[in-house]
């Protein structure tokens, strides 16, 4: 097949995923196509007030699970905890008030010398030396411990409890943590070929809900691990379509972060000159496929350790597949390339129109056009949502059963990836 028709084949595949998102587009905000997009770090520039308490989040279904998190003075309640965006070198510090009614704590893996209120964290035991919690605890019903360390490395890691693990994971109990060089804050790591565009940075969290455990928490049973069949599948603690709402979206109010991955072709006349980053953060227990449509990632580092080294050789892989292992964590950049430039002269390019009943012209994000940036006028009385010529290809866990909520499919762990023309995506 040959690329012209590819490109035929794709876009008609970009008007099926854009029709089934489209309820859930996000109102436009035109002249600032950014606001609301992209990883969202949370205000204190390393010196967080987080308390550990219960709420509930809401499913694309109707469904509300009672869940717990972390929080901070920004939000009442959230599902996933705030994303800490810290620097090497500079002291962290992370005091956690306990509102649950079990005990609970905090582990940041990969972080050096972490200490709580002051005492090198350590698990806890029993007098039978049994282990009782992986770090020291801030005990149920109100109860403090502040942890405190200084990152040396930089990377994209997970922050999480570290008490009854199984079931304050499965409970909501983790976060992101951003640890960005000392020297740039627009590079992963200290390689400059790790540098990406500014404002053009994402977060995946995947992690799951089996609403039984929840409901058993919510109730004090027993939780019985051997029935354990999650039913949601999360990115950043929303399931598709909610995935593409807004950062903040005022409907959603518990689950404050949204993940679609939005880019402008590589051009250095104009739109995106440097790659995207995605950073992913598997919280599940089992291994993720994270299946961008229509382009590859590079992957550049796993579990905050580049493949890579500044004058050595490159290890890193471009992928239509990032795997991604359980509780492990990739970074991958993403570049988008504008196929072939449209001129209607020297270079068109003889694509069909699709017959009208094979449109979906409801609600459609298809501008009529095969090229980027290109409007043609729809039929009367039709109104689009797309904004200006821009499109939208899928990305999701290609395990499709964590692609559903609920059993039903086209949900889960399932976003868009939005690619704007190169000059940007003008208000109307
Ligand atoms: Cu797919």
């Amino acid at each position: 097949m040959n690329l012209r028709r590819l490109l035929a084949g794709g876009l008609s595949l970009t008007v099926l995923t854009g029709a089934l998102f489209a309820a859930a587009a996000s109102p436009s905000s035109g002249a600032t196509p950014i606001a609301g997009e992209g990883i969202m770090c949370e205000p204190g520039n390393g010196s967080y007030t987080m308390t550990a308490a219960a709420g509930r989040m809401t499913l694309p279904d109707g469904n509300t699970i009672y869940t717990w998190g972390y929080h901070t003075p920004t939000h009442d309640f959230q599902n996933t905890a705030p994303t800490l965006c810290v620097t090497v070198g500079t002291p962290v510090r992370v005091a956690l008030t306990n509102n649950l009614t079990a005990d609970t704590s905090l582990m940041f893996p990969g972080m050096p010398n972490v200490q709580a209120d002051g005492v090198e964290s350590a698990p806890l035991s029993d007098a039978t030396g049994r282990v009782t919690s992986l770090a020291p605890i801030a005990p149920a019903n109100g109860g403090t411990v502040t942890y405190t360390f200084t990152p040396n490395k930089p990377g994209t890691y997970l922050y999480e409890s570290g008490t009854d693990v199984n079931t304050q994971i499965e409970m909501g109990l983790y976060g992101a943590l951003i640890v960005r060089p000392a020297a740039s804050a627009t590079q992963a790591y200290d390689d400059p070929r790790t540098a990406f565009e500014p404002n053009r940075e994402f977060l995946h969290v995947l992690s799951q809900v089996d609403p039984q455990i929840h409901s058993d928490v919510e109730l004090g049973k027993p939780v019985d691990w051997s029935t354990y069949s999650p039913k949601y599948f999360l990115l950043n603690g929303r399931s598709a379509p909610d995935t593409v709402s807004p950062n903040d979206a005022a409907w959603l109010p518990y689950q404050p972060y949204g993940s679609m991955v939005h880019v402008r072709p590589q051009d250095p006349n104009g739109g995106d000159t440097l790659p995207a980053l995605v950073r992913y953060i598997n919280v599940m227990n089992t291994d993720a496929a994270f299946h961008p449509h229509g382009n590859t990632e590079r992957v550049i580092a796993e579990d905050a350790a580049p493949l890579d080294s500044a004058g050595s050789g490159d290890s890193s892989y471009g992928s239509f597949l990032v795997d991604v292992g359980a509780s492990r964590t990739v970074d991958a950049m993403f570049t988008w390339y504008d196929v072939e430039k449209y001129d209607p002269v020297s270079n068109p390019i003889p694509v069909a129109l699709s017959p009208f009943q094979d449109i979906i012209l409801k609600g459609t994000w298809y501008a009529m056009s095969p090229y980027l940036g290109l409007q043609q006028n729809l039929p009367a009385g039709i109104t689009q949502f797309n904004q200006c010529g821009e499109y939208y290809h899928m990305a999701h866990n290609h395990a499709l059963d964590k692609a559903t909520n609920y059993g039903a499919t086209f949900g889960g762990q399932m976003t868009l990836i939005r690619i704007d023309p190169l000059n940007g995506c003008p208000a109307k």
